[in-house]
């Protein structure tokens, strides 16, 4: 070894004994997100991870994997109960699955506008069932957004809920999606998000529904012809941590992750309201033909949704009476 060589090497190891000792100390949350990298809850993904690298100056490395490399939806919320993954960004698709009070907020046309959403998540029933999740493993850091839900697909214009005639639909895995497209007289196909395009694509389906924001990253309008803007469902998004993970944390470090997680949630509902603002012209403009239906005989054709026994039972985990009564003060509140 030349003396240039070898001054170089021992300059590097030093150079690696210094600066070892803070890579140890660094802890890495991975948060894995089931869309694409552009989506909104990447953007906010991201805003929380510079928030809270600033505010542990550095000492916590928030790291985004969007577009469902690490699993499904349902399979990264799995991960977080195991301690295999640390955060995700999720809908309530597959939440229903682990706490079933949230299948409340999958209820179709629960809500008529944003403020109703966010006075009902962000009051004492969102609270209170977002509290429960620590029961399975997992924390909310807070509900976020996806946005309200429009129906796409490959066949006709949809005006009425008589266009929805035997359509075969994609939808989330939660029997309450299920229920709500077969009154609409399609049939609904439960499917993981990340097979969707591919499912589009080849016309294992016809249809899709999903926010203005999740159509339009996903490049929807290559495979699926018409949109309709239905707004049938509000789909909440939340934010969670595993419960593993959270515990080896220190309370300052909780705290900066909590109130950075709330920043997170205020910047992308403010983005996810002005997607829902743009993305409809960006969408008629990739050549989407876009309808607004009534959403009158939408919302009559799916009321069954609201009184059918299984339905009630779960959302009061188990319990009727007390589903009726979660389902009553939602609507109440919702008004
Ligand atoms: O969470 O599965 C879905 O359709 C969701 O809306 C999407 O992945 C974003």
């Amino acid at each position: 070894m030349s003396r240039k060589r070898f001054l170089a090497a021992t300059v590097l190891c030093l150079a690696v004994l210094i600066i070892s000792p803070a890579c140890y100390a660094k802890t890495i949350l991975k948060l894995g997100t089931s869309t694409q990298p552009t989506h909104i809850y990447n953007q906010a993904a991201e805003y929380f991870g510079k928030l809270v690298a600033e505010r542990t100056s550095g000492d916590i490395e928030v790291q985004v994997f969007p577009a469902a490399q690490l699993g499904s939806e349902r399979d990264m919320v799995e991960g977080l109960q195991l301690g295999s993954l640390e955060m995700t960004l999720t809908s309530t698709g597959p939440m229903g699955n682990f706490v079933p009070q949230v299948k409340l907020f999958n209820l179709p046309f629960l809500f008529k506008d944003r403020e109703s959403c966010y006075r009902v998540l962000d009051g004492e029933i969102g609270t209170s069932i977002a509290d429960r999740f620590t029961t399975v493993g997992i924390r909310s850091l807070g509900w976020f957004e996806n946005g309200f839900r429009n129906i796409t697909n490959s066949k006709r214009p949809i005006n009425t809920p008589e266009d929805m005639a035997g359509l075969k639909i994609r939808v989330m895995e939660d029997d309450v999606f299920i229920l709500t497209m077969k009154a609409l007289g399609a049939s609904p196909l439960p499917m993981a998000f990340g097979e969707l395009y591919t499912a589009l694509e080849q016309k294992t389906v016809d249809a899709q529904e999903n926010p203005l924001a999740v159509i339009h990253s996903s490049r929807f309008f290559e495979v699926q012809k018409h949109l309709a803007m239905t707004g049938h469902f509000y789909s909440p998004a939340v934010l969670l941590i595993s419960e593993i993970t959270w515990k080896t944390l220190t309370p300052e470090q909780q705290q900066i992750i909590t109130e950075a997680a709330a920043e997170a949630r205020t910047y992308e509902r403010e983005i996810s309201m002005k997607a829902d603002q743009e993305l409809e012209a960006a969408c008629a403009k990739e050549g989407m033909e876009v309808t607004h239906p009534d959403k009158a005989p939408f919302a009559a054709a799916v009321a069954g949704v609201y009184t059918t026994p299984s339905v009630v039972k779960a959302i009061g985990g188990g319990d009727a009476e007390a589903g009726q009564q979660l389902i009553d003060a939602a609507i109440a509140a919702a008004k």
